[in-house]
């Protein structure tokens, strides 16, 4: 495929409370990022990173959970818009955007801008739902919270810079699932999203969930995103995230899931927009989830082995 990769690094962590989710784009980088993509045949360019303001530039007063309790919501807020924009500059422009977070509350703006032109559907790797709302979320944090803004729901439903459009409930699949909250397990349940629980991979196999995943994303849409929480894989093959729960894919498994969508988007054009978050420089062990966050978003760009 003919892909024109651009790099937009987003180095957020407003969004969580572990901090060192900022380095995450530099780590992907160092990693060797651009090389393995030149390296699998894609043709690849660096936008730099956006600018994110420092939690200690912010007056803690203004920051803290307040009424809806969310932290940061006005920064997250004017950098999603921001990184919306460029995403969707960079498509204008024929190039195909690969998002490097930052912690997770970062889709809000990717997803954003790749629905700013198109039907769009998207798969969600992460341990985590992320579907709390400021009124459910039991932390504060932003980053708990993406796919609920993305979706419009509770008191995202008025919310501008966050309620996608061209995005239905019915084209999003989360997969890898093993810690909600009990809103947000109330709140997916009530949805129209496909969520597929570790169980299911453990059931079924990561290829056969992957492909229903694919099913649910490209149902009537124009194109796909894939969102990949690094806190997806067990911890001992992504140590480097901030909020980690054991039980989670294999080093094999991730593979196996991205190559999936890779095959798909050989024959079918699927991939729209790519992002990876939550490497976590100051938790990494020599940067291998860096390492791992690059090899991933190889596989998922259709490199080969043979
Ligand atoms: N559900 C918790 C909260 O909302 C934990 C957030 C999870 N962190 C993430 N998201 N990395 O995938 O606070
Ligand atoms: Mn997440
Ligand atoms: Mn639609
Ligand atoms: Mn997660």
């Amino acid at each position: 495929m003919n892909r024109q990769v651009q790099i937009i690094g987003v180095p957020m962590d407003l969004g969580a409370d572990r901090r060192g989710v900022d380095m995450g784009s530099s780590t992907i980088r160092y990693a060797g990022l651009a090389d393995e993509l030149e390296a699998a045949g894609v043709e690849t360019t660096d936008a730099g990173d956006l600018p994110v303001p420092r939690a200690e530039e912010r007056d803690p007063e203004t920051v803290q959970p307040n009424e809806g309790s969310a932290k940061f919501l006005q920064e997250t807020a004017e950098v999603c818009t921001d990184l919306a924009d460029e995403v969707a500059e960079t498509l204008d422009a024929g190039q195909f955007p690969l998002v490097l977070g930052g912690d997770h509350s970062i889709a809000i703006g990717t997803v954003t801008g790749a629905a700013r032109d198109a039907d769009i559907g998207v798969i969600w790797f992460d341990a985590h739902g992320d579907f709390n709302t400021p009124a459910t979320s039991p932390s504060g944090n932003v980053h708990g919270m993406p796919l609920a803004a993305l979706l419009g729901i509770g008191d995202f439903a008025d919310t501008e810079w966050a309620n996608a459009p061209n995005l239905s409930e019915e084209n999003v699949a989360i997969v890898g699932l093993r810690r909600l909250d009990d809103a947000e397990r109330e709140a997916i349940r009530e949805s129209d999203v496909t969520a597929f629980t570790m169980s299911d991979i453990d059931e079924r196999g990561v290829v056969p969930v992957v492909e229903d995943a694919l099913d649910v994303a490209t149902d009537g849409t124009d194109g796909v995103h894939v969102s990949l929480d690094m806190d997806w894989l067990d911890p001992k093959e992504a140590p480097g995230v901030g909020t980690p729960v054991r039980g989670g894919v294999t080093y094999r498994e991730a593979h196996s899931a991205l190559e999936t969508v890779a095959e798909r988007d050989e024959t079918e054009d699927i991939l729209r927009t790519l992002e990876v978050v939550e490497v976590n420089a100051i938790l990494d062990h020599h940067n291998e989830t860096a390492e791992l966050a690059t090899e991933l978003a190889a596989s998922a760009l259709g490199k080969r082995i043979l």
